[in-house]
């Protein structure tokens, strides 16, 4: 389809919103306050170690306990700047601010609640590898609305299934915008010319087969047993009870890991793991697993805990951490039955016929 052809963003949702004709619009507008925050991200992250000391730390830490880069702080103020005046927004929280953010009194309040990750994967760019930003958009509270009050963190405590869009920003080769308004998966990419995204991608659909799968590896050793067997089947390949020969990929930047499972199928694991029994995780449920798991389940995936529908999970804090397995439908659910059978205490440790070892998670050791 020639570029003039292609609709743009605001196109795109205009004509979504033709779906739902007693919808106010302010949904569409909050969606493009965000594409701009997004572009405006892009272009700092462009500038790369030309900007202001850009990939540099900004020396603070985060509520994560993680020191803050620069383009942490800087990508977190575009969001805030960019959606607080809108007048579409109750309130908004982030990776980056430990407490809700109250919209100024100089700014009428809406009804949504806006979530965010910044900049995802920042640990990425001073290796210049892909990042991205994440977002998620909630109802508020209809007492928050008609009251007016400042929001509170409780506001926010919604399980996923309650998000009303999704999305998150690429900044790679290309930059994109992929969403999901609760009506499939569509993805956008910015023409560099005009400074618009154009929809390029309008049915994105997780591929059901899967050859491919990622996570960090040096973290094996604090796997539960679920997890090893899953793996080492992989690795066994085709002489193994997978019956074929698996890819490994580990981009360490949450967004390009699931941008590639909308692109080509595959599993993404974070799973629990006993490093540090008090991360039950490394991801967060608010503003990375949610969005990033209504994306997939659009777009025909799962996204699970090993035990549970992430997006069922009743959140207990704004920062809480949560394990995130997400992919190919059949890959999802394949770990799911190993955390079930492990659970029950039936599950049949995998055996190499190659390197005659057992897992090294046999139980009872
Ligand atoms: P940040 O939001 O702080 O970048 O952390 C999230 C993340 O970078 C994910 O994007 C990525 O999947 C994961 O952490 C990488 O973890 P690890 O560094 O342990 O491989």
């Amino acid at each position: 389809m020639p570029l003039s052809k292609r609709p743009t963003l605001t196109q795109y949702l205009i004509d979504q919103r033709r779906r739902f004709p007693g919808a106010s619009g302010d949904l569409n507008a909050l969606i493009l306050d965000v594409s701009i925050a997004c572009k405006a991200i892009a272009r700092a992250v462009a500038f790369g170690e030309l900007g202001a000391d850009s990939a540099s730390s900004g020396g603070a830490v985060n509520v994560q306990g993680e020191v803050q880069k620069r383009l942490d702080v800087v990508s977190n103020e575009m969001f805030v700047r960019q959606a607080e005046w809108s007048g579409h927004l109750a309130g908004m929280a982030s990776e980056e601010m430990e407490l809700p953010y109250q919209i100024p009194g100089e700014y009428p309040r809406g009804k949504y609640l806006l979530v965010f990750d910044p900049l995802d994967g920042s640990g990425n760019l001073d290796v210049d590898v892909t990042v991205g930003s994440i977002f998620s958009i909630l109802r508020a509270p209809d007492e928050v609305v008609t009251s007016g009050r400042d929001v509170v963190e409780a506001d926010f405590l919604q399980p996923g299934a309650r998000q009303v869009a999704a999305g998150y920003a690429l900044y790679g080769p290309s930059t994109m915008l992929v969403l999901s308004v609760g009506n499939g998966v569509v993805g956008f990419t910015l023409d560099p010319n005009l400074g618009e995204f154009k929809l390029t991608h309008p049915d994105l659909r997780v591929p059901e087969d899967a050859q491919e799968f990622a996570i960090n590896s040096s973290n094996s050793r604090f796997w539960e047993p679920p997890v090893k067997r899953y793996v080492d089947e992989c690795l066994a390949g085709r002489s193994g009870p997978r019956g074929k020969d698996f890819n490994m990929r580990w981009i360490a930047s949450m967004v390009a890991e699931v941008h590639r499972i909308l692109m080509r199928g595959g599993l993404f694991m974070y799973p629990r793991d006993n490093k540090d029994a008090s991360r039950p995780g490394r991801l967060r449920l608010m503003y990375e697993a949610n969005p990033m798991s209504m994306i997939v389940e659009q777009a025909g995936g799962l996204a699970s805990t090993g035990y549970e529908r992430i997006l069922e999970v009743k959140p207990t804090n704004l920062h809480q951490r949560i394990p995130v397995i997400l992919g190919s439908r059949d890959e999802v659910r394949r770990l799911e039955q190993y955390h079930a059978e492990y659970a029950a205490g039936t599950d049949k440790p995998f055996e190499s016929p190659l390197f005659n070892t057992r897992s090294l998670f046999m139980r009872g050791i």
